[in-house]
């Protein structure tokens, strides 16, 4: 079954301006765990004081998830990681030529020494801890480099590797730049040696192809696949989480993997802390996901929602709905007043109509209508027959 590793605390910490105290780090980490996540990533007590303190916490809050720490290939990040006791070590190295020719300026076999030594000292000092290898930006790096790094690695102690797609380099049929690919090739690769680590997926949105490169690795094999809520992290981020999960689903993963209902609530609490607005039309979590306007379309949902619908909201233990304004015909006038308990002024149809006028007045305004609050207001307004102001 596909691994899911959400990286919201560390990735999605690497937004600007994002910035989650330790209560809060705790009450996200709680949200996933109920979802059924399989991995939370903290992020690097290396960093700061608070974030090892926010380790810590959730290590001992006694989740089912594995809680996990993100370290530079240092004994020194790796001891601060240990400290937290953590089930769960992230340790990334790239070996692409252009890091290793202009930025550590070391050649590959003392990248390799290094990386060697720093699994070796984490798995001495914990057998069981699970640890991830990761040479970073993956895809831009000579695929011979990630081979000899990877098998160095998993022969330290290293139980995955994960594939970053740092920069959002990849596209899914790609000839040559697909995730698919390097999945294939690495999981070969290694297997051809007798060597079987589990393979984790990292996908950066630069292109916008992050959820449909983490569907190719699915597609490939890939045992991991990381997220965030909301996509959030280093410039256009990363996959998100729900999006993934709907889709996974939609790919023939069982939907009773994971708790689905508590999405909305996460979201919501990620929206409000990380002051990140979600988008109205973001799919599955924004507000008009599953909201229905234009007559034609509002006059077909009453009948059957999956006329234009292929997702079923209640997945998500929520409803779709519709929304007034200038599109609207009268089917969607009489479903909200059917919504707001005055099903008794739906025979009327020359109220009905009226109403709708009125409406679509308002709706020149260029705001939405709040139905729950308006249409009362409006209903009262038609009685009176007042004009809008
Ligand atoms: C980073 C880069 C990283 C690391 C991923 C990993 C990436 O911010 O440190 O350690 O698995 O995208 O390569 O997020
Ligand atoms: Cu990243």
């Amino acid at each position: 079954m596909i691994e899911i590793l959400d990286s919201t605390l560390r990735e999605g910490e690497q937004t600007p301006g994002v910035y989650f105290s330790p209560a809060k780090k705790l009450a996200i980490a709680q949200f996933l765990d109920e979802i059924g996540i399989d991995i939370i990533e903290v992020g690097n007590p290396a960093v700061d004081s608070e974030i090892a303190l926010a380790i810590q916490q959730i290590v001992k809050a006694g989740l089912k998830a594995k809680i996990g720490a993100h370290s530079l290939c240092t004994i020194d990040n790796v001891q601060k990681a240990l400290d937290c006791g953590v089930d769960f070590l992230g340790v990334f190295f790239s070996v692409s030529q252009k890091r290793l020719d202009q930025d550590y300026q070391i050649c590959l076999t003392a990248a390799i020494e290094k990386i060697t030594e720093v699994i070796t000292y984490a798995k001495s000092q914990k057998p069981d801890l699970l640890i991830r290898y990761t040479p970073e930006d993956t895809v831009r790096s000579p695929i011979e480099n990630v081979i000899a790094a990877a098998t160095a690695a998993v022969k330290a102690g290293a139980n995955i590797i994960s594939i970053a797609d740092t920069t959002g380099y990849t596209t899914p049929f790609h000839p040559y730049r697909s995730i698919y690919f390097y999945v294939k090739t690495l999981k070969e690769e290694l297997a051809n040696l007798g060597l079987s680590p589990k393979i984790e997926v990292h996908c950066h949105n630069d292109k916008g192809l992050a959820l449909a490169n983490a569907l190719d690795a699915y597609r490939a094999g890939a045992d991991i696949i990381d997220v965030a809520v909301m996509g959030l992290g280093e410039r256009a981020g990363i996959v998100d989480l729900a999006a993934l999960l709907i889709n996974l689903i939609d790919m023939g993963e069982e939907e009773k993997h994971w708790r689905l209902k508590y999405i909305k609530d996460l979201y919501d609490f990620v929206s409000e802390n990380s002051h990140i607005l979600i988008p109205p039309h973001q799919p599955i979590t924004g507000k008009n996901a599953f909201t229905h306007y234009a007559g034609v379309h509002v006059k077909a949902v009453a009948k059957d929602e999956s006329l234009y619908q292929s997702l079923n909201p209640e997945i998500l233990g929520i409803k779709s709905n519709v929304a007034l304004g200038m599109q609207s015909g009268c089917a969607a006038v009489e479903m909200a007043l059917k919504q707001i308990g005055r099903e008794d002024l739906v025979k009327n149809k020359d109220f009905v109509l009226k109403i709708l006028q009125e409406i679509k007045e308002i709706a020149k305004r260029g705001t939405p209508i709040d139905i729950e609050k308006e249409l009362p207001l409006i209903i009262d307004r038609c009685y009176a027959n007042i004009l809008p102001i």
